[in-house]
């Protein structure tokens, strides 16, 4: 008899057919996002999960479900993850990075240049009817060329946008990081690490692209945002939660910085109101990693780590490989 897989989340058609050749599969392939318990309830029996982000595999979650044996997320960023938990309960977890490295990077370019260039808020003026003529200081907005960007966090996401920035837009680029990169990467990236503070305080564009955790939660909240200059942008392309998003629109609000792009919310799908108020901000609904191929790559990886696994197990991508080293 085939193993039985949850798929928690909509996939490609053909993705779900994959994994229907080794697997009984039941899928979501709605819009709906269940609940920790609705969660609970349809895994029993299951020996894998396919989730993204919006699936918390937690401790009770666990208990409640005790023929589970792995869970592939379809994400890099696994927050959602009590990893130490899965690997107390011998679960292996499992995430998609590399193939979503470049994607990721392209999309905080293009949202650094569409909030420092206005050029979200300049559209939305043209549809409304409001241009009558040219003026030299019409949505004037900040240079992004020969500026300096800072970046936070500097994993592989981060270093694709560094050789961007340095290569492509002759930018000077500074980094924070708990670890600093070797010498051999920093100067592929054209990067020099630097304190937190200095970062703040010298960027003209601060790009965040750290992961989620407790100790990351609201990375940037009022006081870091009144150490940037006021001509400053803010990008987000990393997680809801790092930064403090009422401290954010009050910022932008008070001209303390100039504007943000934000990818990423406290509560998404929900955004606070304070933040859908302003014009100075870009919001796009979580999509730095939404090309078709990436996305392509980013489930077959997920279906992959399930089938190796529970067929052969073994893992592509693991998280804790010490769940592998415990079962062989
Ligand atoms: C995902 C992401 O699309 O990979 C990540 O960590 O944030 C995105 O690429 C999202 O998490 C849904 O799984």
């Amino acid at each position: 008899m085939k193993p039985s897989i949850l798929v928690a989340c909509a996939v490609f058609p053909e993705i779900l057919d994959k994994l229907a050749n080794h697997f009984e599969v039941s899928a979501n392939q709605s819009d709906e996002v269940w609940t920790t318990a609705d969660l609970a309830t349809r895994l029993q029996g299951a020996s894998g999960a396919l989730t993204t982000g919006s699936e918390r595999i937690d401790a009770a979650l666990l208990a409640a479900c005790p023929g589970l044996k792995i869970c592939a997320n379809m994400a890099v960023g696994f927050n959602n993850f009590d990893v130490p938990a899965m690997t107390a309960a011998g679960v292996l977890a499992t995430n998609t990075p590399d193939v979503l490295t470049e994607t990721t990077a392209d999309f905080g370019f293009a949202l650094l240049m569409t909030t420092a260039r206005r050029m979200a808020e300049s559209e939305h003026f043209l549809r409304a009817g409001l241009w009558h003529r040219w003026r030299y200081d019409m949505f004037a907005g900040a240079e992004v060329y020969g500026s300096t960007l800072g970046i936070l966090g500097m994993g592989r996401i981060g270093q694709g946008i560094a050789k961007r920035a340095a290569h492509g837009f002759g930018m000077s680029v500074v980094y924070h990081n708990r670890n600093r990169l070797d010498a051999v990467t920093e100067s592929a990236c054209a990067a020099r690490w630097v304190s937190k503070a200095e970062l703040l305080a010298t960027c003209d564009h601060l790009m965040l692209v750290l992961p989620y955790s407790p100790e990351s939660h609201h990375t940037i909240g009022a006081a870091e945002l009144a150490l940037m200059k006021p001509t400053a942008t803010l990008v987000n392309i990393a997680r809801g939660g790092i930064v403090d998003d009422v401290a954010l629109a009050a910022a932008l609000r008070q001209g303390t910085i100039a504007a943000a792009g934000l990818d990423v919310f406290e509560g998404e799908p929900t955004v606070h109101a304070d933040l859908l108020a302003l014009s100075n901000v870009v919001l796009t609904p979580h999509i730095a990693s939404a090309t078709r191929s990436t996305r392509w790559a980013m489930a077959e990886l997920a279906a992959d780590n399930l089938i190796v696994y529970l067929t052969e197990g073994k893992a592509l991508t693991p998280l804790n490989p010490q769940v592998l080293a415990s079962k062989a």
